[in-house]
């Protein structure tokens, strides 16, 4: 057995106001709960320092750097890596980076217990649009203040585990997991800030919503036997709502915890055995005897669909 006690720290709203101060206390009190709990890792949300703030429309680039973290750990930081190290608990939480050379990212990073940061990632997939948009209900404008991920999909070895991250929008994509699973990934860690409604859509609520959030994680963990772990940033932000439904999901694609309805700050734990990907990934999806990658060069080769002519 390869066992990791693995926390998922669901955050509840954070208004405009907050300061990241305030936040990072939050997230020290739900570290200090995973301390408690025996959690070896912690896996806290996407963008999980401030608001949610790409559904504000900016123009000014001085207002829109300031929701961006020049450095970390940084000051408003430090004590949540301090806590982290004391206790002997790796962690991963998103942000959003600011480069020394001026380029924006939707990141991710992990540590291993001794708050050392050993992986980072970039979000990919970018969802939304990046001009003010009179259409929507609200705006989603990832597109206009981040540009794509550059590092890909890497996974590192942590906790005697091979794991890897991705974000968000990210977890709708088949090809992130394959990508993973072909570097032998375990456990892919992910966090979200998913609005609770389509803006777009208006018979498409928190239900359908919560459905798809599952569904693809489910299956990203079955079809590449790894353990998933998703979690939210939930709750009405000025007006906002975001979805909760944050869930630890097995190799089987079983749900194996689940957080509350309530969308609030919420620490969930399952005692997760990275031994038990070893059945799937040496039989149903045993990639080296079953792949048949002579076809699939489309997946590469295209990027939207291409219909056959009439
Ligand atoms: N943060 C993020 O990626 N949210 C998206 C919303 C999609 S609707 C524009 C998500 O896939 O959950």
């Amino acid at each position: 057995m390869r066992t990791i006690v693995i926390g998922g720290a669901q955050l509840g709203p954070i208004q405009k106001a907050d300061s990241r101060e305030a936040v990072v206390e939050r997230m020290i009190a739900l570290l200090d709960q995973a301390k408690g709990a025996g959690c070896d890792l912690v896996v806290f949300p996407e963008l999980c320092l401030t608001t949610f703030f790409p559904r504000w429309y900016m123009e000014d680039q001085v207002e829109v750097n300031a929701w961006f973290e020049r450095e970390m750990p940084n000051v408003a930081t430090a004590p949540l890596f301090a806590v982290a190290r004391e206790a002997g608990i790796a962690i991963s939480f998103g942000y959003a980076e600011l480069t020394p050379d001026g380029r924006h990212f939707n990141t991710s990073i992990m540590t291993d217990r001794a708050g050392n940061i050993i992986g980072k990632y970039r979000k990919v997939h970018l969802p939304g649009h990046s001009e003010y948009d009179t259409e929507r209900a609200f705006q989603h404008l990832e597109k206009r203040y981040f540009e794509p991920g550059d590092l890909g999909f890497p996974v590192w070895r942590n906790l005697d585990a091979i794991m890897g991250m991705c974000i968000c929008n990210d977890r709708r994509w088949p090809e992130v997991y394959r990508v993973m699973g072909l570097q032998g990934v375990e456990l892919i860690i992910l966090g979200y800030n998913t609005p609770s409604v389509n803006s777009q859509m208006v018979d498409e609520g928190p239900e359908k919503r919560l459905y798809h959030s599952e569904l693809v994680m489910k299956a990203g963990a079955y079809q590449n036997a790894t353990w998933v772990v998703g979690i939210a940033k939930a709750g009405v932000e000025d007006g906002h709502p975001l979805l909760g439904g944050s869930i630890i999901v097995d190799p089987n694609g079983y749900v194996v915890a689940r957080a509350a309805e309530e969308e609030e700050d919420e620490l969930i734990v399952h005692v997760c055995d990275m031994d038990v990907c070893t059945f799937g990934k040496t039989t149903i999806f045993d990639f080296a005897r079953h792949r048949r990658i002579e076809h699939y060069q489309r997946i590469c080769a295209q990027t939207g669909a291409e219909v056959p002519e009439r």
